[in-house]
């Protein structure tokens, strides 16, 4: 088989869904052979500190991304709207690497952007106004040097507003914004995005350009997979059956008139 570039997002790992764990480990024997793993925001519900003790649950997917890492494969995090308070004390005891929330990544020949992918989604005021505050460098200094217990609470009531909020927003508000997406692939110099946060799992085709878009693991685990041939998606169920969901072959991006 190919060596493989693997990305996902979107888990929320939580003590209350131990089967997406088990999904992530479950792949252990794939993302050992791999070339490279990604994770692209969200890897856990919400984190509130590297300095907070780590949830026994989540503990055995840490240590799996210490066990790639021991075994040579190297693992990118980035953050996510529930995870950026991940920070490098975590990273050095697991051995993963932080990326910054764009980068551009060379995936066999092609410059590809990878972004957790809520800064896209500009149609959502409140959420943008809210990511703002949140991602300040002087609320995320304060944040950290609260109290555990009322950062718990903090984390907990900004969980119970959001549920509340998403619920009784239009779902097209919490897509990503057309053109934001292709003012930020242009300023990047990019044809091909990688993204996750908004869970519709595809590969879109748009004005010369290609999205991939990761999907969240609440029913089964989901995956993008690179290889020296092109892009796919998956759907990984936990009986172990697999579902493509959306193939894209190199060139992502046919020429012109092709
Ligand atoms: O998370 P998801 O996918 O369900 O919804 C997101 C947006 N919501 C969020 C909030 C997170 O879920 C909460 C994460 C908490 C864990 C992080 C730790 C924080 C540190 C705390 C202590 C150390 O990101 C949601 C989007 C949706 O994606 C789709 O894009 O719509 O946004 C909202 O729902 C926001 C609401 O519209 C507005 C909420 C107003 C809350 C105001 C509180 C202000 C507090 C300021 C604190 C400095």
């Amino acid at each position: 088989m190919a060596q493989e570039t693997l990305f996902l997002a979107d888990l929320h790992l939580r003590e209350q869904a131990p089967e997406v764990t088990r999904r992530l480990l479950a792949l252990e024997p794939r993302l050992a052979k791999a070339q490279a793993v990604y994770i692209l925001g969200d890897l856990v519900e919400a984190w509130i500190g590297d300095d907070a003790p780590i949830d026994p649950d989540l503990l055995p997917a840490f240590a799996l991304l210490q066990r790639l890492n021991e075994a040579g494969v190297p693992v990118y995090l980035q953050h996510g709207n529930r995870d950026f308070l991940i920070g490098p004390r975590l990273a050095r005891r697991f051995g993963f690497r932080l990326l910054s929330e764009e980068v551009v990544v060379d995936l066999y020949g092609q410059p590809v952007a990878l972004a957790h992918g809520d800064q896209l989604c500009t149609d959502d005021l409140a959420y943008q106004r809210l990511r703002r505050r949140l991602r300040h460098p002087i609320t995320r200094f304060i944040l950290q040097h609260l109290p555990l217990g009322l950062r718990r609470k903090l984390a907990a009531g900004l969980r119970e507003r959001s549920r509340k909020a998403t619920g009784h927003k239009d779902a097209g508000i919490m897509d990503v914004n057309p053109d934001t997406v292709t003012t930020f692939m242009q300023r990047l110099g990019v044809k091909v995005l990688i993204h996750g946060h908004t869970h519709r799992p595809a590969i879109h085709h748009e004005d010369g350009r290609l999205r991939a878009v990761l999907g969240d693991w609440e029913d089964g685990a989901v995956l993008l997979c690179a290889t020296a041939d092109g892009l796919r998606l998956e759907r990984i169920e936990d009986a172990g059956t697999t579902t493509v969901l959306a193939e894209a072959t190199w060139p992502l991006i046919p020429p012109a008139g092709a």
